[in-house]
């Protein structure tokens, strides 16, 4: 019933909350498109889902970028937040939630959070000195950084600072995090990742600044207004202040009521000690649940180098969209970049992806099949797709491949997700070419009643695709959908359970054949020259 539905636990995804010195790149959409179809997948399972995302506004980063462009942070975090904002929907992106640090509500959460932490005795003042990386907005140990002190990720030196800031007693937490890591192996993903997180912690824990005397653009200390608090030790915080709605009590409490704690943390391998160390102590020390899971993903690479708003080496999200639309995007990061590992971005290779399976094996058979449907049978379905016993093998195959689908988005495996679906399409147009259907129509009588049945059977393996893939093409599924004769109603309610073979009924009447993917003409370089 409804209501406890209602109650069941949700399934609270977040993306990282990004930072707005710079307008979105493709990298942020990376994030953000696998934690979308991460959400549509659970969706489809029936589960509640909260997708979670936003931007991360406090800061020095943030303060230099908006005076850099001659705004205040206040009107410059606007303009970026928002960016962000058009984005998503330009990519198709369900969220649900979207918090910006910068939300009063926020404020109040990371004031209560850090009053708990102090009445726990985890905060203290001291002197600190060390070498600071900007754009990491972090202190770094000499050990890790390049010649000149140049921090490995964003290449521009690290500068010597002394502060005297107070600071979170990381280190009591190391006993408790090794535990925790060793009970529940499964909390940082992919696994391989998880030495990296023990390693860490093996190599001893120091406890770290989070406050900053020399930043204004942030939360002020409680009792300290001399001091802002250090932007990770509030930024992290924005994903529970993200379950609060707006007119709810204001507290630890309610969010935890409303769906806290998360279930996946979906971030870049880049902050999963943030989230993997730094959180999960924080959280212990307000005595809060810990998030479920941790997945660190690899990084879009240029040239072999971190794709980022710092390097400026970015791919702009928007003119891909525009040039080739939300699905192809959405399509080809999650296809040809393994989920957990790095993936370079040519545009070749994107045309041909795409092309050869969203363009040709999908889209291509779809319009071949209800082609000869509207031909020879007025397009409408003659018999159920269950009763179609000519395509029992086919019917085990797609079977057997809607499972690994299913199995690969449980692993987070969009790829190979991705991958079982598209093999459901080839298995289709094996089927189209050695059935021959268009010749049975030609030879009449029981030999065109056998080609009727070829094409339900190619139909019904479209109307799993359209479900199939629907986490991955959502705009491509509901117009797969939409072709096979199916209402906009009809394929918001869709479900996962409905992927099992024989949905499509006799009687059901296609709508007119109309290519549900345009090829992607060859972008031809340097055309003048
Ligand atoms: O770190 N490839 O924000 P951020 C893949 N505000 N993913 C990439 C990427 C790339 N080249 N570049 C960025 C922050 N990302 C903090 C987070 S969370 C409470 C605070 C993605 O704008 C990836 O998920 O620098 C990475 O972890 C995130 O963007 C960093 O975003």
């Amino acid at each position: 019933n409804f209501q406890a539905s209602e109650k069941a636990e949700p399934f609270v995804i977040t993306t990282p909350l990004y930072y707005v010195n710079a307008p979105p790149h493709m990298g942020s959409a990376y994030s953000t498109i696998a934690a979308d179809a991460i959400a549509r997948f659970q969706r489809l399972l029936g589960k509640r889902v909260i997708l979670i995302t936003g931007t991360d506004e406090h800061g020095e980063k943030i303060a230099t970028a908006a005076s850099a462009r001659g705004s205040s942070p206040r009107e410059h975090c606007d303009v970026i937040s928002q960016a962000y904002k058009m984005l998503w929907k330009d990519l198709d992106i369900a969220y649900d939630k979207f918090i910006r640090t910068t939300d009063p509500k926020h404020e109040a959460i990371v004031e209560e959070f850090y009053s708990r932490v102090l009445a726990k005795d985890d905060i203290y003042r001291a002197d600190y000195e060390g070498l600071y990386c900007v754009n990491c907005e972090e202190y770094k140990d000499e050990k890790e950084l390049l010649e000149n002190n140049c921090c490995p990720t964003h290449l521009k030196p690290c500068v010597p600072r002394k502060e005297d800031n107070y600071f979170f007693a990381l280190s009591k937490y190391q006993k408790p995090l090794e535990e925790i890591l060793e009970q529940n192996p499964d909390f940082v993903q992919p696994s391989y990742r998880l030495n990296e997180v023990q390693g860490w912690i093996k190599n001893g824990l120091r406890d770290f600044s989070i406050s900053r005397a020399a930043v204004e653009w942030g939360i002020p200390v409680p009792n300290d207004n001399k001091q802002t608090i250090y932007v990770w030790f509030d930024a992290l915080l924005g994903y529970i202040t993200a379950l609060l709605e707006d007119k709810e009590q204001i507290s630890l409490q309610s969010a935890v009521s409303s769906g806290w704690p998360a279930s996946l943390h979906l971030i870049g391998k880049d902050i999963l000690r943030f989230h993997a160390v730094y959180w999960p102590a924080m959280l212990m020390s307000a005595g809060l649940s810990l998030p479920k899971m941790v997945f660190g993903h690899g990084f879009l690479t240029k040239d072999g180098m971190k794709m980022g708003k710092s390097l400026g080496n970015t791919i702009e999200p928007n003119e891909l969209v525009n040039k080739f639309g939300a699905d192809a995007v959405r399509y080809f990061f999650l296809r040809e970049v393994e989920f957990g590992s790095d993936g370079d971005y040519s545009e070749e290779r994107f045309v041909n992806i795409v092309n050869a399976h969203l363009a040709n094996t999908i889209g291509n058979l779809l319009n071949r099949t209800l082609g000869l449907l509207k031909k020879n049978c007025q397009s409408t379905l003659v018999v159920d797709s269950s009763i179609a016993a000519e395509g029992k093998d086919f019917k085990d195959t797609v079977e057997e491949l809607v499972e690994k689908a299913r199995i690969n988005y449980e692993n987070m495996s969009l790829s190979s997700a991705c991958e079982a679906v598209l093999e459901i399409g080839n298995a289709g147009n094996l089927y189209m070419d050695k059935h021959q259907p268009w010749s049975l129509f030609k030879q009449g009588g029981a030999a065109s009643e056998a080609a009727a049945k070829d094409l339900v059977v190619i139909l019904e393996a479209m109307r799993i695709i359209a479900i199939a893939l629907s986490p991955v093409a959502p705009s491509l599924c509901r117009q797969i959908y939409a072709q096979l004769g199916y209402s906009e109603d009809q394929f918001d309610n869709i479900n996962w359970s409905k992927t099992k073979w024989g949905g499509l009924k006799g009687g059901q009447v296609m709508a007119q054949p109309k290519p549900v993917f345009a090829r992607i003409e060859q972008i031809k370089e340097n055309e003048n020259g």
